[in-house]
């Protein structure tokens, strides 16, 4: 008896041992970097004989960490160490370095790729052949070992490698919008990373592997806060806490940027006002900014959301954004940091057409901001739907900086229960052509800088990061942090390129399941689209939590928070008219722009009730009315998700089992919540056209009033004691 029991505990021990170690393996928390072991052994061979020997002096720390996740990577995937020596160059060795760190090699490198550019190629060093990974810079030099192994974990050939690369954009941020009380708002993948009450004594190893996952996609700035900022964080305490993060983040090129209140002056200083034309003002924040940098010598600057949804503001004491915006900006200056001014303001008082005050507030300052000012624009006129057209300030304010703000986190996207790859919405957004420059100007070529050399650049993405052990909540998620960081890098690359890399690097090179899982990530998104908002609705969702469908929401605590402000469904039709007819949004485009979109006949489906009030019974491009097409649009999207399915199903044993049961799971939540936004906006809208749903579909399970009286109680995203919504 004695003996089975003991037998029976140390098959539990093994077990469990198994398990552990199988979550350890595949738990997610590797990212894209997970470096698993290549098993065919052709191509094992293959990378062993051209790594033998490694020349990599690491002569500061940024070169040290590169070193050793190459280390890693290769050891990890290749079982291997090469030889570490110092003459033995041949078509064996890699050679890696700056000209310094190199110094006896000659190595040049040329200026056009910058500070933060690479070079991996097969040359000669010494007159022998070798792969050499260089860069101006040691951190230009992590960025090339980082794809230098992406290489070897997409399987490419490193033979005849001419690779020369180099961001596009100057500023690289993820913007968390974190509170001190370690809640996240919009955040669905578990607390805040910055573990404060620990900080600056402890430092989570997770930090380290955040700053790795960033560097390893070029990412170079993290604002650590949210925009609806505690003054707190400019407090001593919260600095030596900051510093701590910096000195983490520094060997990785990374610099931390804080978001600022404008009331800080007051509510950390005791002043009286936050006026930023107040001399006693500008000091105070000069101080404050000039005490930062004793902490934080590399410090990078402020990120302001200003007269936005409540929070203060230069207008709360008569002054405009440009004043609020400069004082930032000049005690900034004599350290080179930057303001990164948010122009996602909109006020209910205000009695025009929310989409449009963004524009009318910044664009007349077009040219008055200080050089170091940044204005950062969403990509869409409203607030990160699931689609939008491009903001109409893209290409409006030529002598201004302009940064994108993408979200990756889901908060209008299925938080993360749904399987969303944001890549196509990105791409949608930097390749609209603005046409302010006339044909091809891209919002890519506007925010590279294309028109305006002078201009500093950037992009920023919302983080969808937390301390879910796989970071973002669901394993798909962490794709949008990546895509993230291949786009601001590089805009112009395509998302199926990125899905690849990522698919590989993440779970496996098999074929069978890149090819198949690629073409559920490119779809994802449209399928969500279709879903929640076909056709160019937009803001329907449950009121506050954003959780759900809520097109019957009418009682926010503002008109513009109302789901019936933006689709205006009634009798005659549904959809919002920006038109000359309407709220004239489109007056804020170019004419070619607004002539395509103002005329029914050329608008795309995507954008119909963006822009357009239109009758039920409109005919479609397809032959159907609007009211068919509609339904269908929430049909097929729904359908799609079973579709999704189906493929996942058949992926079973090409990956690790944890993480192909958690998409599985992830999937079921997300087929129930598709459900329920068709059903519940289908019954919604019907009230309205009164017209059938067609009988190849299935009926609603369920009348309309049950979808409205849900109850969904502690939904994330939110923070404090909100929690019920609907
Ligand atoms: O998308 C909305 C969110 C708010 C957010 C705001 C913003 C940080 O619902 O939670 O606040 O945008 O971007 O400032």
């Amino acid at each position: 008896m004695k003996r089975k029991l003991l037998k029976n505990t140390s098959a539990l021990a093994l077990l469990l041992l198994v398990t552990i170690s199988n979550v350890r393996a595949d738990n997610g928390y590797k990212l894209w970097l997970e470096y698993s072991k290549l098993t065919n052994q052709k191509e094992v061979v293959f990378y062993q004989q051209k790594l033998r020997y490694l020349i990599f002096p690491a002569t500061s720390a940024t070169l040290k960490a590169a070193q050793a996740e190459l280390q890693t990577g290769l050891n990890d995937m290749l079982s291997l160490k090469p030889e570490k020596s110092v003459e033995i160059i041949n078509s064996q060795t890699l050679v890696i370095g700056t000209p310094q760190s190199l110094k006896s090699l000659a190595i040049t490198v040329p200026d056009s790729i910058g500070d933060e550019g690479y070079l991996i190629k097969t040359t000669l060093v010494n007159k022998r052949s070798c792969i050499l990974i260089t860069a101006k810079t040691d951190i230009g030099v992590m960025y090339g070992v980082f794809n230098f192994l992406k290489l070897l974990q997409t399987r490419q050939s490193v033979n005849d490698l001419n690779i020369s690369d180099h961001p596009r954009i100057t500023y690289r941020i993820l913007d968390h919008w974190d509170n001190l009380n370690r809640s996240v708002e919009r955040g669905y993948a578990g607390s805040s990373i910055w573990n404060w009450h620990k900080l600056p004594g402890f430092i989570d190893q997770r930090y380290i592997d955040y700053a790795r996952a960033n560097a390893s996609v070029g990412i170079n700035g993290s604002v650590i806060n949210n925009v609806n900022a505690d003054a707190l964080i400019l407090s001593p305490a919260y600095l030596l806490k900051i510093q701590a993060l910096a000195n983490v983040f520094r060997l990785y090129g990374i610099k931390i940027y804080v978001s600022v209140k404008f009331s800080s002056p007051v509510e950390l200083g005791g002043l009286k006002t936050a006026d930023p034309l107040d001399p006693a003002v500008k000091k105070w924040w000069a101080d404050k900014v000039n005490e930062i940098y004793s902490y934080i010598p590399d410090f990078g600057g402020f990120l302001v959301k200003a007269n936005s949804e409540g929070q203060p503001g230069p207008q709360t004491y008569g002054r405009s954004h440009v004043d609020g915006a400069n004082m930032l900006a000049d005690a900034l200056a004599p350290h080179q940091g930057i303001v990164m001014w948010r122009a996602f303001v909109y006020d209910n008082k205000v009695p025009d057409d929310r989409s449009k005050q963004a524009f009318n507030e910044f664009k007349p300052f077009d040219g008055k901001f200080r050089n170091n000012v940044i204005i950062q624009v969403k990509n869409g006129p409203i607030d990160f739907q699931p689609r939008e057209p491009f903001h109409p300030l893209f290409g409006a304010m030529p002598n201004t900086p302009l940064m994108m703000e993408f979200q990756l986190t889901q908060e209008y996207l299925g938080f993360s229960t749904h399987l969303v790859y944001e890549a196509p919405l990105f791409t949608e957004c930097l390749q609209s052509d603005t046409y302010t420059q006339g044909k091809g100007s891209t919002v890519s070529r506007v925010i590279t800088g294309g028109f305006n050399k002078k201009l500093i650049t950037g992009m920023a993405g919302v983080a969808n990061i937390g301390t879910d052990v796989n970071w973002c909540g669901h394993p798909f998620a962490q794709a949008n942090w990546y895509a993230f960081g291949r786009f601001a890098w590089n805009p112009d690359l395509s998302p199926a390129t990125i899905a690849d890399d990522w698919l590989r690097m993440t779970f496996t090179n098999d074929n069978g399941f890149v090819s198949p899982v690629k073409k559920i990530m490119l779809q994802s998104r449209e399928n969500t689209v279709n879903y929640m908002t076909p056709l160019g609705l937009h803001h329907i969702m449950g009121v506050s939590t954003h959780y759900g469908p809520g097109p019957w929401v009418d009682n926010a605590g503002r008109p513009d928070w109302n789901a019936t402000y933006y689709h205006k469904a009634d009798s005659a039709g549904i959809g919002f008219d920006r038109t000359s007819s309407g709220s004239d949004a489109l007056a804020q485009y170019m004419p070619q722009v607004k002539g395509h979109w103002e005329n029914l006949a050329t608008c795309p489906d995507e954008y119909l009730l963006w822009f357009h009030h239109v009758k039920w019974t409109y005919k479609m491009r397809s032959g159907n009315s609007l009211w068919n097409e509609l339904v269908h649009h929430y049909y097929s999207g729904a359908e799609s998700v079973k579709q999704m399915q189906l493929t996942w199903d058949k992926m079973s044993g090409k990956v690790d089992p944890e993480r192909f049961a958690e998409v599985n799971q992830l999937m079921g939540i997300q087929l129930s919540e598709a459900l329920r936004w068709r059903d519940a906006c289908v019954l919604y809208f019907q009230t309205f056209s009164k017209m059938p749903i067609e009988s190849i579909y299935p009926k609603p399970d369920h009348p309309l009033s049950y979808y409205k009286d849900m109850k969904f109680y502690y939904v994330p995203g939110i923070g404090g004691n909100n929690y019920m919504t609907n």
